[in-house]
């Protein structure tokens, strides 16, 4: 199967972003044809420093190589590196009803938040089924944030199809790939952990600054000896996706007798984040002190990417009357 997933260079990654997506990403890398893309022209929705720009870009590459993706099995590129990109999106622009993103939420949400309304927040899920359709993507992996814009992709796509498909398709329908248990990963206040709200736990931050974040864990006033609720209860929500069988049982256990507090959760919470990244640090230090390797799989992937981008949009602009 053809995978395709983008992730935005729009700061450090977090737990969020690993346990929704990367994860997946490097899972899904078995066995498939996959394609993973470093998403700069979508975060010039919200980056507007050009040299942080370039920073986030490069380190979102080290972070994904370091998590596991492997250079030799996927395909790992920069989305600006294949400027298609943009011609494409602009195909599918001019067949995308206005409702159809007046309805999306999150550009609603993030305009509340204080982002400037501008045009490519509006279009930003134009730009996203151009980045699938573009590779003809079978499976895109998630997280739950991003199922209605999937819903869109889909929708453009079948639109373009119908309108110039002569009932041959243009493009292949996507289908997305959440995981149930991962597809909402709740932050620091229990919110869905998002940069935006300011409740992120980063991935690559410093062992001692991961267990005084994960201290911060907003919690209710329940005692240590009453029962709680580990159905319900954020901070276990995350500390059971990265504790090891035994503790999480341990720990669920003890949730629902009574006689364990927040407080040592925090803290264990924060020994099983530091474990569970501690050979990532090491190969992202490995990362680090060669850049040159990076620049290599930014290229091997920006030419992999261009030849196959470059096929569909052929295609695309053939179906329409463009050349
Ligand atoms: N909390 C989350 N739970 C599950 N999946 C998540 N993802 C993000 N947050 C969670 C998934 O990570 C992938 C990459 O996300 P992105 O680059 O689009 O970043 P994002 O969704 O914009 O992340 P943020 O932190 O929420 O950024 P802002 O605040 O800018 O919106 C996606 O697959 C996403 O679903």
């Amino acid at each position: 199967m053809r995978i395709l997933s983008g992730i935005q260079p729009s700061g450090a990654l977090h737990i969020g972003n690993y346990l929704g997506a990367i994860r997946q990403y490097v899972a899904l890398q078995e066995g498939n044809d996959a394609y993973y893309f470093v998403a700069d022209y979508h975060a010039l929705t919200s980056v507007r420093d050009p040299a942080l720009l370039r920073k986030y870009v490069s380190d979102v590459l080290i972070d994904l190589l370091s998590l596991g993706l492997d250079p030799d099995r996927v395909v790992l590129f920069v989305q600006s590196d294949v400027p298609e990109t943009v011609e494409l999106s602009w195909l599918l622009t001019s067949v995308t009803p206005m409702g159809w993103l007046e309805k999306c939420v999150s550009y609603k949400d993030k305009v509340q938040q204080g982002l400037p309304a501008e045009h490519g927040l509006f279009a930003y899920p134009v730009l996203q089924a151009a980045d699938i359709l573009l590779y003809d993507a079978d499976l895109v992996p998630v997280g739950q944030d991003q199922k209605q814009h999937l819903e869109i992709t889909r929708d453009v796509a079948e639109r373009f199809n119908n309108v110039y498909g002569k009932k041959k398709e243009v493009f292949r329908l996507p289908e997305p790939y959440i995981l149930d248990s991962v597809a909402v990963v709740p932050g620091l206040d229990g919110r869905k952990m998002s940069k935006s709200y300011n409740n992120t736990i980063e991935i690559f931050d410093e062992p001692a600054v991961i267990r005084k974040k994960v201290k911060k864990f907003v919690t209710d006033s329940t005692p240590v000896e009453a029962p709680k609720n580990p159905d319900t209860d954020p901070l276990f929500g995350l500390f059971k996706l990265f504790a090891k069988p035994e503790d999480r049982d341990e720990v669920e256990r003890r949730y629902r007798e009574g006689g364990i507090g927040y407080g040592e959760v925090k803290i264990r919470l924060g020994e099983a984040l530091v474990e569970t990244f501690a050979a990532a640090r090491e190969r992202r230090a490995e990362w680090v002190a060669h850049p040159e390797r990076v620049a290599e799989v930014r290229a091997a992937g920006a030419a992999k990417a261009r030849a196959t981008a470059r096929k569909v949009l052929d295609r695309a602009r053939s179906a329409c009357g463009l050349g």
